[in-house]
């Protein structure tokens, strides 16, 4: 059995060698490449672009301004803007030029006259609406209540009712790679690479706007490095670049510079919370009344966000009297979208800190306030309706507790030394595979090996490898000779992506689903090359065997017996082929649940140093327990940047002030520390293969832990994401 071990990464090969191909690696023969005019002020009306003297350049071969194409939820300058700056970085013409250099150095001859206009930047002054982020619109671009029970009654029977506000600041997703496309013209259809998460999406939305035009798109997935939710979702640039590419029948290839990353990747979380809530003398929770704001920046996409974050917000607890008011609010900056975890890390910093805060409050032990207020049995309805399906909170949040008490008696030891040091745990509830289905196509070749197509779009997880396992199972053969391909809309007819950490559950039950079809076509056929009975067979560790008279025949003989020689014909009435697909998708979302402890220093500089972390998970049946660990690292190394360093800030006027890698910190090797993982496997999914998610959960797990032992060690109350330095002085 695979599943279950840690089977080093099929995929890890030709990327340490150097051999993986990024977008900026693809070359075409006659590519133009295409470089962006971006706004460096928030908001304006423009009065002219004038791009003769950029056309009058050698190598420059045309400037495109004001395309627009109408696309759900991004305002009317969209795309590009036509009349109306939004936010800086917001594109207002394009350049294409047969050296990339060329191109880069024309935008600086292109002239754009335009007016200013009032900027609104902080979201809670977007929600008073009086100066506008998009003219002629209102800034609040969406609005609903989540209400359940009476939290104002319950506000009134409580012992204690307390008021925060909770602000988790923008973040920037940082993937090593920039985003990127390479459109290749090819008169009646479009070739387009891409570093995505989703290749079958962007044909989708791609087609939506120039099907017209072109017969089909092709959409290949080249090597991607790193996309963190935030390489899902169209962007002005993917459109652009095809259209440059309709427009110039030609190759057209851009990559974003790291500055034009900045400001351009859809930024992630920009969440605020104004919560009320109250408890018993015990510790019970009573109540939350949230405001919670969005601050989507100029366009109202991320709305979905908010949403997430609103009913998730009772996280694992058993509190039933809330209200949730969820706003989205635009703001003159770079549109908002899911960065991983997708409002369940703000959710998470909500509920953990109000948890903290009632233990301190009512000075009861951080512990004991969860487990009182714990859920116990599952399934459980949300008060919002969501089902908690599966798992033993309890028993987790015990395990952990071990940890934390040993985490506790060290930092007790070091304060005596006179050390800023404490110790923090958060549990909480993740919810993943996000739908609504996903593909996979099993296919045996001649040669024996089996090649798995997947409709998701793997880009460092490790799906390779752990789908890999799951079918090497299935058909009773070696890891090493399943292939695992996805990534290309021309190798499978539909699917998804990588998103909402979905694609071992969803793609690894599609290619389990169809490992057993082509599993009972091995049998059918075998049967008639053995002159059997179906019946009489039996198929056992990649061999089809007959009891009866001790004959086998592998499965490469059975591929190999359908490759009839050339010309020969088909005698069988089976039909030759040893291929199916299989599709897999949930009723119900999944919902994984954990635990982070961490053991942490404020040194006198204000430096925050980790000295031990912990980290539980309960994600049912674990395929590849390393491939999980490493997304748990990766995720906590993620969270200790969004807690301690990573802020996207602008200033009042709309600059952005952390438009580079200097200013805008993210975590580096230097930052990283040594990460502990274990796993349950109680909370297991309905799936054939009952696994759930794990791509995320450290992104939510750890900012409350680690804001928790920070807020203990230098004794002062935190309610804001990251924590400031002023703080930790
Ligand atoms: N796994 C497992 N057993 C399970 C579940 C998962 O062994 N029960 C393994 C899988 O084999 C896979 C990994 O854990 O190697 C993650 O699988 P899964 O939880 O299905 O998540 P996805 O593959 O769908 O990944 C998406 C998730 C998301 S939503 C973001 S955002 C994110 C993340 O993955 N972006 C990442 N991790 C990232 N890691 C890298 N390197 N780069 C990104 O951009
Ligand atoms: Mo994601």
């Amino acid at each position: 059995m695979y599943v279950g071990q840690r089977v080093k990464r099929k995929e890890d090969l030709k990327l340490i060698t150097g051999s993986g191909r990024y977008i900026d690696d693809i070359e075409y023969p006659g590519t133009l490449y295409l470089y962006i005019v971006r706004s460096n002020v928030a908001h304006a009306k423009i009065k002219y672009i004038d791009v003769r003297d950029a056309l009058k350049v050698n190598g420059v071969v045309g400037v495109i301004t004001g395309l627009t194409i109408p696309f759900e939820n991004r305002p009317n300058n969209w795309p590009m803007a036509k009349d109306e700056i939004l936010y800086v970085g917001h594109p207002i013409a394009a350049i294409l030029a047969t050296d990339k250099y060329v191109a880069a150095d024309a935008a600086d001859l292109i002239q754009v006259d335009y007016e200013e206009l009032p900027a609104v930047i902080n979201p809670e002054k977007a929600l008073k609406d009086d100066v506008k982020a998009i003219e002629g619109r209102s800034n609040i671009a969406y609005k609903k209540t989540y209400s359940s029970g009476d939290p104002e009654k319950a506000l009134s029977n409580s012992d204690i009712v307390l008021e925060e506000k909770f602000e988790i600041s923008r973040v920037y997703p940082s993937p090593m790679e920039t985003r990127g496309l390479l459109s290749v013209y090819q008169e009646d259809s479009l070739l387009v690479y891409a570093s995505t998460q989703s290749a079958h999406y962007m044909r989708r939305y791609l087609l939506s706007a120039f099907g017209n035009k072109v017969k089909d798109i092709r959409v290949i997935q080249a090597d991607v490095g790193g996309a963190f939710g935030a390489k899902l979702f169209p962007y002005s640039e993917d459109f652009i670049t095809v259209y440059a590419s309709l427009q110039y029948r030609r190759p057209v290839k851009w990559v974003a510079l790291r500055s034009e990353d900045i400001r351009g990747m859809y930024h992630g979380r920009g969440q605020i919370h104004k919560v009320k809530f109250g408890a018993k003398r015990d510790g019970t929770l009573t109540a939350i009344i949230d405001d919670a704001i969005i601050d989507l920046g100029a366009a109202s996409h991320g709305t979905y966000l908010v949403d997430i974050a609103a009913t998730m917000l009772p996280g694992p607890y058993k509190v039933r009297d809330l209200r949730v008011n969820a706003y989205g609010v635009y703001t003159n900056k770079t549109p908002l979208d899911q960065y991983r975890g997708a409002g369940r890390p703000e959710a998470a910093f909500v509920y953990e800190r109000i948890m903290d805060i009632i233990a301190d409050e009512l000075k009861l032990d951080p512990i004991y306030v969860r487990k009182r207020n714990l859920i116990t049995e599952l399934p459980y309805v949300n008060p919002f309706g969501l089902k908690y399906d599966s798992g033993n909170y309890l028993k987790l949040l015990e395990n952990a507790e071990k940890v934390y008490r040993e985490f506790e008696k060290r930092a007790n030891e070091l304060r005596k030394q006179g050390r800023r040091v404490s110790a923090g745990l958060s549990f909480y509830l993740e919810q993943n595979n996000f739908g609504p289905w996903e593909s996979a196509s099993v296919r045996i070749k001649a040669d024996g090996k089996v090649q798995v197509i997947i409709g998701a779009s793997p880009h460092g997880q490790g799906a390779e490898t752990g789908i890999a396992q799951i079918v090497a199972d299935e058909l009773g053969i070696s890891v090493d000779d399943v292939e695992v391909i996805w990534g290309d809309t021309a190798l499978i007819g539909e699917g998804f992506g990588t998103y909402g950490s979905r694609s071992l559950t969803l793609a690894g039950n599609a290619a389990l689903l169809a490992a057993r079809r082509v599993k009972d076509k091995v049998l059918r056929l075998a049967a008639q090359f053995m002159k059997s009975d179906v019946q009489e067979l039996q198929y056992k560790d990649g061999k089809v065997i007959n009891p009866k008279t001790g004959k086998t025949m592998s499965l490469k003989e059975v591929a190999s017996r359908n490759m009839a020689s050339l010309g020969g014909i088909w005698e069988y009435k089976e039909e030759p082929g040893l291929e199916a697909t299989g599709y897999f998708g949930f009723d119900n979302l999944t919902y994984p649940y954990g635990s982070h402890v961490v053991l942490a220093e404020v040194d006198n500089s204000g430096k925050v140093k980790i000295l031990d972390y912990y980290a539980i998970d309960d994600i049912g049946t674990v395929v590849n327990p390393m491939l999980a660990e490493a997304q748990v690292i990766g995720g906590v190394i993620q969270g200790f940047g969004e807690s301690v360093l990573e802020e996207i800030v602008y200033d009042e006027n709309g600059n952005l002030l952390t438009g580079n890698l200097f200013d805008y910190a993210i975590p580096t090797a230097v930052e990283a520390f040594n990460i502990k993982w274990e796993y349950m496997e109680e909370g297991k999914s309905n799936a054939p293969l009952p696994a759930k998610g794990i791509g995320e959960g450290a992104t939510i797990g750890t900012p409350p832990a680690l804001i928790r032992a920070i807020e203990k060690a230098i004794g002062k109350r935190l309610t804001r994401l990251p924590s400031r330095l002023e703080d930790l002085l």
